[in-house]
């Protein structure tokens, strides 16, 4: 069989794979892309639903590609004599252009998501852990309010550097504010996941893992652990919130009276704790 034949079967599945990611790519984009995770709790949540929906609209005309290619030939090669000898159909053979293109378009998307991914990460680090010295710092970061997390079996408590130091069991934000993240573990492997601000930062004994995120209206968070750190990691989760810049500075006052009994006991404010093997016996 030669190529000629295959060409109005080649028509019809375009044709159809056209008008079918013609209508179901706005529908992705406009209809299921403003529900798609993480929301918009911070600048970085609202910019991973933005790269989400460029992701799932690009897979739409792909996943298409695949779908009415199969549902076309399930159709259109079906056996039609039910009643006669079952027969081979005929061999199949290569064709050169489906190979190139196949490869062009694949090896061009993938270079452009790549490249989509590496330069949305360099925008503002996009909520991720950056480890102690970023790569990428987001404008104004010199004024960020610090935020240390601090991991350990099965709980996260925060400390503000910038408030004395104080230690607090839950986590609040002001709204509108850079805020920088340096999480970091008191024991094992942990992450810390704040679903509705975008972010995910290894939290590591050790290390001060650097997360920037922009808030912007009051939220409550969701936090988890996300990195399975024993047999309570599931039960390692709290609400933290976002309010507004009155109520952040009434709050933290509280929480610097409530706990001043606490701070005099306290390590000193420092990157991590880890401690040494020596340090554990005296
Ligand atoms: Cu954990």
């Amino acid at each position: 069989m030669n190529t000629a034949d295959h060409t109005p079967h080649f028509r019809r599945v375009a044709l159809l794979w056209l008008i079918a990611t013609a209508i179901l790519t706005p529908i992705v984009i406009f209809v299921f892309g403003p529900g798609l995770p993480p929301g918009n709790g911070s600048a970085q949540a609202a910019g991973q639903v933005t790269d989400n929906t460029v992701l799932l609209a690009l897979s739409v005309p792909v996943a298409m590609a695949v779908l009415v290619t199969l549902g076309y030939e399930i159709w259109a090669f079906r056996e039609r004599d039910l009643t006669g000898p079952v027969l081979d159909g005929p061999a199949i053979t290569g064709n050169s252009s489906v190979q190139m293109w196949w490869l062009i378009i694949t090896t061009s998307l993938v270079l452009f998501l790549a490249g989509f991914g590496s330069v949305r990460l360099l925008e503002d680090g996009s909520g991720g852990g950056q480890g102690p010295s970023p790569l990428v710092n987001p404008a104004g970061y010199k004024h960020a309010l610090q935020v240390q997390v601090l991991a350990q079996q099965w709980n996260f408590t925060y400390r503000y550097p910038g408030y004395g130091g104080v230690e607090t069991p839950m986590l609040e934000l002001p709204a509108n504010t850079l805020v920088e993240f340096h999480v970091t573990s008191l024991d094992v492997v942990h992450s810390f996941w704040a679903y509705q601000l975008g972010v995910k930062a290894d939290a590591n004994p050790g290390v001060d893992n650097i997360a920037y995120v922009n808030t912007t209206h009051p939220t409550l968070i969701n936090i988890h652990c996300a990195e399975l750190c024993g047999v309570w990691h599931g039960y390692m989760f709290q609400t933290g919130k976002v309010v507004s810049k009155a109520d952040f500075a009434s709050w933290i006052q509280g929480a610097q009276k409530t706990y001043a009994p606490a701070a005099k006991n306290l390590t000193p404010y420092s990157k991590t704790y880890f401690p040494s093997p020596l340090g554990r016996g005296a």
